[in-house]
């Protein structure tokens, strides 16, 4: 079998970090756009549309992107769907032909709530404009976040935690661990690093008792602790989930 390749901007975690670490759970062999001489270049190369059609696979729209072998494919959520279903992260189409939808529908609510809106949270009016160009209007979305959106999501993540569908131990779904909880895991850490005071609250109040434990529990996959502590982990810095003191807000 062909290596997995990943493609995304060197020097941070972002959206890419979602798939590496379903890589390094699984220990499958991959290479990383992170610590390849000319990762930006690549990255450009498909943004700017300079690789030529190869007749079987779309233009690419944005990283991160997956090659492996002939296939090559973007969006973050489909790559995790691919990648969960070729490492057996997820339910086995054939002892449960619905178990991929499931796990796939938490895996979207977990980047639509703590991994987009948190991004939207520095770019509120426009994508393309730096957090600097949208203070204002920045504090005020992350202050909306961290009082409604913020406990909405956890708090529904610990109902899906405390259902009968995600079965026994910490993980979300079926008793086992998949690719819903390495996303959750990640967009956890990062709102952990976001909104430090917030989150610090949140775990004291112990309405989310369970999120907080699915975190220390894929953090402690023995797989996952020696990537985090590896120089395979990108540090955050100007990605998805940044810290500017202004917005580390209480709550
Ligand atoms: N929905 C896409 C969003 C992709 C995306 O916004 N990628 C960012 C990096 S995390 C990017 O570089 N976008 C370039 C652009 O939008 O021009 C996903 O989940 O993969």
């Amino acid at each position: 079998m062909a290596p997995y390749h990943l493609i995304y901007w060197p020097g941070l975690p972002g959206r890419g970090e979602h798939v590496r670490l379903v890589l390094e759970e699984a220990g499958a062999e991959y290479t990383d756009t992170a610590h390849t001489d000319d990762g930006i270049k690549e990255v450009l190369q498909h943004i700017n549309a300079e690789v030529p059609d190869d007749g079987v696979n779309p233009p690419i729209c944005a990283p991160p992107i997956l090659r492996h072998g002939e296939v090559l494919i973007n969006q973050t959520p489909n790559i995790i769907l691919y990648l969960g279903t070729q490492l057996g992260l997820v339910p086995d189409p054939k002892d449960e032909p619905a178990g991929i939808y499931r796990v796939n529908e938490l895996v979207l609510t977990a980047l639509d709530g703590l991994s987009n809106e948190p991004h939207d949270c520095h770019h509120p009016i426009a994508i393309g404009e730096y957090y600097e160009d949208q203070k204002e209007e920045s504090l005020r979305k992350s202050q909306d976040y961290v009082k409604n959106r913020l406990p909405k999501f956890l708090g529904y993540f610990e109902r899906v935690l405390r259902s009968k569908s995600s079965g026994h131990g910490p993980w979300l779904y079926g008793g086992q661990l998949t690719v819903a909880d390495l996303v959750l895991f990640q967009c956890l850490d990062g709102i952990k690093f976001m909104f430090r005071k917030a989150v610090k609250k949140l775990e004291k109040d112990g309405n989310y008792s369970k999120v907080f434990a699915l975190h220390e529990a894929v953090k402690q996959r023995p797989n996952i602790k020696d990537y985090l502590e590896s120089d395979r982990r990108q540090q955050y810095s100007n990605g998805i989930y940044r810290y500017y003191e202004e917005l580390d807000i209480e709550g």
